[in-house]
């Protein structure tokens, strides 16, 4: 492998700095140095890609492309030097420049390019696919502005723009080999030619999409994933005509206006906006990279004939799910397929998994404007709907009311979800649960219609970075119980069951969860200048801000306990510290209300004068929750809140960091945290709450809140504290979200789970008091059931269940 020698380590990165900065290493910022290893890493990536490249091509091997809005990738540095396995040459190196590899990693910023589970998925997958060699690519857009900079004002959120690429920029390699045009407007004409019937498609305003890559490379292995992200840019060509008429302004609103498709990322998650530009960031994405997709596969095979056999296309979500008419277009205008073959060629190349029940997530669009917008497109979604409700209409007779749910368009909008399902040949969720629901509730007419389309394939996280790169102490232990064996087969990590009666071991791991505490403690100083005590229990909830993942359930049992120490500040409980981090969506208001509110309970607290207090209850926000942070935080972390209401998260993929780096969770069985529970044993996982058929029913019966806060004292105690306010602000807003809110109050029921919640964190408290030993034996069991978890089996099951991937060394 194309691994180096101190002395060529050294060699690679004084010539960068030469050519690309004109200084000594003598001379050169950190800021340059960090930039001239990142080229010279960067090279070995490209090589190594390379070698894979003509692997791939000899082999003839099927590759996946995965179509995803975002790609949450954090940093790659570190990453990278782990993967290639180069970091003792290179620390070496180093020395002579006067920098260690540590600090350049603290030069490089986040790749933000995503919101949360979503893309983070993806970037976790694209490691597991390079590690176990299978050919993979990520598309997705090269946004100018990842996802805000989250700054916390009075406990109110401001958003920033995220300028990342004067540091990232270095990992980027322009392909101009890779440019396609994007066409938006226009008009269509339908014309008869030597190919018979054709639509011809004029007056549209082109768009240009060129290449940017950055590689992954897989860990200890030969293939390099590529993330390819589009940047747009007007087209080469300046209209002289405009511009020799004196339209100026005209001419340089039409660039302008290119260029704002991939200029930031939309800071919404779960919550579908149905906004313009949004439309032309799916499409500019979408056509981007089947136009590119279905030009290396000509190059190389000639027709499209064998596409779906050679090329596995996936899409995340439904954002992406112009494929469906993107890829026909292509087919039937510049291919000139019959509509049958090129269906059956779409469909079986196509595969689309869902993230998410909740309805105001599930995109449709204005028919009206995809008409105006993608003209072509719209004239190809008619013809899929048409033939599907006639295919629905010869199966199901006379039903109207199923096929009219089952249809693309109607009254004015297109269904965004029924298109991916239509035009795959694969559906998963993301959690046995969540694929059970979606076949049962919000899909469930489709289920009916092709069942064999439905599968799960539960997510993973890419263990590597979040255990052996976030927690080497942790794995410091790990190596020498286990071996390493781990980092490439995480299946290993239930050998460590084994050591659950070595009280020498538990200690240890003890030990360790203490130092990751005394770091983070650091960490959230340096960061934020808050005090953080390690001799308190850390219990963290961390992850995007939303009413369904119940922030707002944890805040109330802080008031609890808050409550109960100003009743009595000599009250003997164990001393806690409360970690949040999380971002809202921009205009989401509930969201930035409760963020507020545990700011104000915060502040409240360590306003109090009582020192006793002050003591046992402290409670942190951390401000701009990110990648790198959480790689900070889950080593760190003894107690993990994932306390959604059940049957609201997709799966969760934080559950499983936070698992792997011995965190006892305290959950409801909703989403992967029931398959959590099963690998570890109930005795080893906090559970409490309703379970989803329990929140169905209670639904279905009416549910009311205020009979919760009429049976229970402490919940009426709490609300009152919340009119009241912390910190010279009332909550009362909060209060009456969830007593008296219209339609409905309390929408995400925390009042109903909160007697099983406070009792069951009362219960993990008692444990690690009195019993702290069993409370390391259950970390270590969490630690050993963690495996399954892993990105490289996630993606071992799309890519042998759904995708038809072959790995390359096998
Ligand atoms: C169009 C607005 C929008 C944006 C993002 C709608 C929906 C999304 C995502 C699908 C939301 C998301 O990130 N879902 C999360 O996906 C993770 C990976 O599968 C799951 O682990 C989380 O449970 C799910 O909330």
């Amino acid at each position: 492998m194309n691994k180096f020698t101190e002395q060529e380590a050294q060699q690679l990165i004084a010539g960068k700095l030469t050519r690309y900065f004109g200084v000594s290493p003598s001379e050169a910022s950190r800021e340059q140095i960090y930039k001239a290893v990142v080229m010279s890493v960067r090279d070995i990536m490209l090589e190594k890609r390379q070698a894979f490249h003509l692997k791939m091509k000899k082999a003839k091997a099927k590759r996946v492309y995965y179509l995803c809005m975002e790609f949450l990738m954090g940093r790659s540095l570190k990453n990278s030097v782990y993967n290639l396995g180069i970091g003792k040459p290179l620390s070496k190196a180093l020395k002579s420049f006067g920098v260690t590899l540590e600090d350049l990693y603290e030069e490089e910023p986040d790749a933000g390019l995503g919101n949360g589970g979503l893309g983070r998925l993806a970037a976790c997958f694209l490691d597991g696919l390079a590690t176990q060699n299978y050919p993979a690519m990520g598309f997705s857009i090269c946004y100018q502005y990842g996802l805000f900079k989250q700054k916390i004002v009075d406990g109110w959120q401001i958003e920033l723009p995220d300028v990342w690429l004067p540091g990232g920029e270095a990992w980027l390699t322009q392909r101009t080999d890779k440019q396609f045009i994007v066409r938006f407007d226009g008009e269509l004409e339908e014309k008869w030619t030597d190919h018979g019937m054709e639509t011809v498609y004029y007056n549209a305003r082109e768009v240009e999409a060129v290449a940017y890559d950055m590689m992954v490379s897989g860990a200890d292995s030969e293939a390099v994933s590529v993330l390819r992200l589009w940047r747009a840019r007007p087209v080469q060509k300046f209209d002289m005509q405009l511009f020799s008429q004196g339209n100026y302004a005209e001419v340089m609103r039409d660039e302008g206006e290119a260029e704002l498709i991939s200029k930031v990322l939309y800071p919404s998650d779960n919550h579908s906006e149905g906004k313009s530009l949004r439309l032309k960031q799916q499409y500019f994405l979408v056509s981007a990279s089947l136009q590119c997709i279905v030009s290396d596969h000509k190059r190389r095979y000639g027709s499209l004939n064998l596409l779906p056999e050679m090329a596995a296309i996936h899409i995340n979500d439904t954002h992406p799910a112009l494929a469906v008419p993107e890829l026909m277009r292509i087919l039937l205008d510049e291919n000139y397929y019959e509509w049958d073959t090129a269906w059956n060629i779409t469909t079986a190349t196509l595969a689309y998994t869902n993230h998410t029940v909740l309805a105001e997530a599930l995109e449709t669009w204005a028919e009206d404007l995809i008409a105006r917008r993608l003209p072509r497109i719209h004239g190809i979604l008619k013809e899929i709907n048409r033939r599907l409700c006639d295919d629905l209409w010869r199966r199901f007779p006379g039903d109207w009311d199923k096929i009219s749910r089952m249809s693309i368009l109607s009254h004015n909008t297109v269904r965004m979800a029924n298109l991916s399902i239509v035009g795959s040949h694969s559906v998963n969720g993301v959690s046995e649960l969540h694929s059970e629901i979606i076949k049962n509730s919000i899909f469930r007419d489709f289920y009916e219609y092709t069942p064999e389309k439905f599968t799960n394939v539960t997510n993973g996280i890419a263990h590597r970075r979040w255990l052996n790169q976030s927690n080497p102490e942790l794995c410091a232990l790990l190596n020498d119980c286990i071996g390493e064996g781990y980092a490439k087969d995480a299946s290993r990590l239930a050998e460590f069951a084994k050591f659950d009666k070595d009280e020498s071991v538990l200690k240890r791991i003890g030990e360790i969860k203490r130092i990751k505490k005394e770091q983070f403690a650091e960490y959230a100083k340096k960061k934020q200048g808050i005090a953080i005590d390690p001799n308190t229990v850390f219990d963290v909830q961390a992850k995007r801000m939303h009413e369904y993942k119940r922030q707002l359930l944890n805040a109330l049992h802080i008031i609890s306990c808050y409550n109960a120490l100003r009743d009595d500040p000599n009250l003997d409980v164990l001393p806690k510290t409360y970690i949040f981090g999380a971002k809202a969506a921009a205009g989401y208001d509930m969201a930035k209300q409760i963020m507020k509110l545990i700011c104000f309970l915060a502040e409240d607290i360590r306003r109090n004068p009582d020192p006793r207090i002050r003591e046992k209850l402290n409670v942190v926000y951390m401000e701009n929750y990110n990648v790198t942070m959480s790689e900070a935080l889950m080593p760190a972390s003894e107690i993990s809140e994932q306390i959604s209401l059940a049957g609201k998260e997709a799966s969760g993929t934080g559950n499983m960091k936070f698992m792997i780096n011995g965190a006892l969770t305290i959950g409801t069985l909703d989403g992967a945290n029931v398959e959590m529970a099963e690998r570890v044993g109930t005795d080893n996982i906090f559970i409490f709450g309703l379970k989803a058929d329990e929140v169905d029913e209670v639904w279905r019966n009416g549910y009311n809140s205020s009979s919760y806060y009429n049976q229970d004292a402490e919940l009426r105690r709490i609300i009152e504290s919340l009119i009241v306010g912390f910190n010279g602000c009332s909550f009362a807003e909060i209060a009456n979200y969830l007593l008296r809110k219209s339609p409905v109050a309390d929408p995400y029921m925390c009042l109903a789970d909160y007697e099983s919640y406070t009792r069951t964190q009362h219960k993990m408290s008692e444990l690690y008091r009195n019993d702290p030993t069993d409370w390391n034996r259950k970390s270590l069991r969490n630690i050993a059931a963690a495996g399954y978890f892993s990105a490289d089996r996630s993606v071992r099951d799309y890519a042998t269940r759904i995708w038809g991937l072959k790995r390359l060394d096998k």
